[in-house]
């Protein structure tokens, strides 16, 4: 058995609360080492890592993993919200009795770790200092080593984080444990795989899966969905799955901040990472504040909305990460250090690592390549062509390697938020970005994002579905109530941000190619977005918002066909209104949804039936 006392003395883990939650978990899982880390400790797991075969070599400083292959995205279906109060309940929450929960995970636990280390990580989801903080501060533990690896990565790691807290118990307890993967049956009706946030007793016990959101508790489950429930809680903040961005203009000195949710693999991180145009570069700049989770929350002195992004890496999309779509990942990964691949293609002989759209062609010369099964690609029968790299793989990184990273990313302050977007794929009837400046508009938009889900979440590629803020997956209460908080917090900032719903993804309904070049120009239709908040232009107004003129977006360089411009920035008023009628269904779903947004819905129903007369 463990003595998990001595392990937490020797790492100065000096919070009592904690070394009571720590001595619960070890003795229940029967651990037989309890080990605490920092980040302090990255080299010498890395070390361990590699001599245990759980890591590879993929160059200088980098590093290659592969997971269980069934084991590569996100399980919405296996994800539970549970807590004491079942009005808690919403449609995506997947709701369940705490009551049900706790014990059924903790039979799950039992036992589990007899053999092996337990690692407890206690980590930070916030810049140090933050008025957040008290809500921010959480424990891992976890039975993976790998698992430890990714949260140095994408969390603050170590005991200084929880040792000085206010109130000692205000930490988030996350138990981790992946256990035997052969025998879970992923995706069978006898799943034994459960990710559950008690949300009102502020514990994540997740099981099943060492993978991403599953198993990285800072990140989704307290970063999201114990950050939604607890900034509901006190009334204080919201959580989303938004990234955060600078635009800098060189020319005024003036800086405007941009966060808003796409869909997961919809775009964030290409758009955080941005290098902007070439006709644009000596104007203006982009930096990355976050690409995944914004909290939100209104400063009291100023009076305005401010946002931070409580997460210290990238968990980035593998697939079509390039030098033309995003060269600042391919900088962050090259001369950055200590980046992990996750299930894209490797190979051990040269280090080399690749994934579709990499390259145009994958490599000529298969010689000693795997795929992400680990299978020789020499051993291929012909005729398949199968990805090298699962659609889902991923790289991770710090944000102290992002080349574009804001120089105040850990300021305490947080930044001033100008405009909230959404966006997502969108195939047809959603232009390239149409602005709302009103807010219950803005909130009835995100609400009402629909959307096709991506293969970050096993199971539902390429469903058009609704994914309300992008937030369907990180659900922690009843959509009604989230509604009516997110307008109580935006609205009761002095200064309004300006809404607005992007879409890079339109298609040609023959040929299906993307009518919008995309990645770097995205640059343009948000410049015209903050052009159009200070008055500088006026843009057309449309039943479902305004959008931009040709002649107000500046388009030079920018390949397009003058048809496909027409298309992205015209509203389709039939396919508008037939849209409608789904979107009533939709919200009709949701309980105590404020008549606001109710309102909102009306107004814009009756705008597009005026403009079809
Ligand atoms: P999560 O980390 O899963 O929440 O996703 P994300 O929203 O950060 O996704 P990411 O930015 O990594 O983008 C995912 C995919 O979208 C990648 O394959 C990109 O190549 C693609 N993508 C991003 N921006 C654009 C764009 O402007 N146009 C097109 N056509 N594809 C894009
Ligand atoms: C997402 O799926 O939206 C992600 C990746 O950001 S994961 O951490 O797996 O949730
Ligand atoms: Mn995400």
């Amino acid at each position: 058995m463990a003595d998990p006392d001595k392990a937490m003395d020797e790492a100065g883990l000096a919070n009592p609360s904690v070394r009571e939650y720590v001595r619960y978990w070890a003795e229940l899982t029967g651990a037989d080492r309890v080990e605490v880390v920092s980040a302090a400790d990255d080299a010498r797991l890395i070390d361990e890592a590699l001599a245990a075969g759980e890591l590879e070599p993929a160059g200088e400083g980098r590093y290659y993993s592969r997971s269980y292959h069934k084991d590569t995205a996100r399980s919405e279906e296996r994800t539970i919200v549970a807590t004491n109060d079942p009005k808690d309940k919403g449609v995506y929450n997947n709701w369940r009795p705490a009551s049900e929960m706790r014990p059924l995970l903790e039979s799950k636990m039992r036992g589990a770790l007899v053999g092996k280390t337990m690692y407890v990580v206690p980590y930070l989801m916030a810049p140090p200092g933050n008025v957040l903080a008290p809500w921010a501060a959480g424990v891992e533990l976890t039975d993976t080593r790998t698992v430890v690896l990714h949260m140095i990565r994408m969390a603050r790691v170590g005991s200084e984080f929880v040792n000085d807290l206010e109130d000692p118990d205000s930490f988030v307890r996350a138990v981790h444990v992946t256990g035997e993967l052969e025998s879970l049956g992923h995706g069978t009706p006898d799943d034994q795989r459960y990710f559950v946030t008690v949300a009102d007793e502020r514990t994540i016990l997740h099981f099943g899966s060492s993978y991403g959101g599953n198993a990285l508790l800072g990140k989704i489950a307290h970063g999201l969905r114990q950050g939604a429930y607890d900034g509901w809680d006190s009334r204080k903040y919201l959580a989303e799955q938004y990234m955060l961005i600078g635009i800098h203009d060189k020319e005024t000195g003036e800086t405007y901040h941009i966060c808003g949710g796409f869909p997961s693999a919809s775009g964030k991180t290409n758009l955080a990472m941005m290098l902007p145009p070439d006709a644009l570069g000596d104007r203006y700049h982009v930096s990355f504040y976050g690409d995944d989770i914004a909290w939100l929350w209104v400063d009291e002195e100023s009076g305005r909305l401010y946002g931070m992004n409580p997460e210290y890496g990238v968990f980035g999309v593998a697939k079509d990460t390039n030098e033309i779509t995003n060269p600042t990942a391919l900088k962050s990964i090259d001369e950055g250090t200590g980046t992990i691949f996750t299930n894209v293609a490797y190979n051990p002989q040269t280090q080399e690592v690749w994934w579709e759209g990499r390259t145009p062609q994958p490599p000529a010369d298969v010689t000693g390549w795997l795929d992400w099964m680990g299978s020789p690609i020499a051993d291929r029968e012909p005729g398949d062509d199968s990805p090298w790299a699962h659609p889902n793989s991923r790289f991770t990184t710090t944000l102290d390697n992002v080349p574009n990273i804001a120089p105040d990313y850990n300021a305490a302050s947080g930044v001033p938020i100008d405009a909230i977007i959404f966006g997502g794929r969108t195939r047809d009837r959603e232009p390239l970005i149409r602005a709302i400046d009103d807010l219950a508009e803005g909130v009835y938009d995100g609400l009402t994002l629909g959307a096709e889900a991506t293969f970050a979440a096993e199971g539902v590629d390429g469903q058009l579905r609704y994914d309300p803020m992008s937030n369907r997956p990180f659900m922690a209460y009843g959509e009604g109530d989230y509604a009516r908080h997110y307008l109580d917090v935006v609205g009761a900032a002095k200064e309004q941000p300006i809404f607005a719903h992007v879409n890079w993804f339109q298609r040609d309904p023959e040929d299906g190619h993307f009518l919008w070049p995309g990645y770097r120009e995205n640059l343009r239709p948000l410049l015209w977005l903050i052009q159009l908040k200070k008055g500088e232009v006026t843009g057309r107004k449309t039943p479902v918002g305004i959008i931009p003129t040709k002649e107000e977006l500046l388009l030079d360089g920018v390949e397009i066909t003058p048809e496909d411009l027409d298309t992205i920035l015209s509203i389709d008023v039939d396919r508008w209104r037939q849209e409608i009628g789904f979107r009533e269904e939709h919200l009709a779903q949701f309980e105590r949804m404020p008549e606001e947004i109710w309102e909102a819905h009306r107004r814009v129903a009756a705008a597009l039936e005026a403009e079809a007369q």
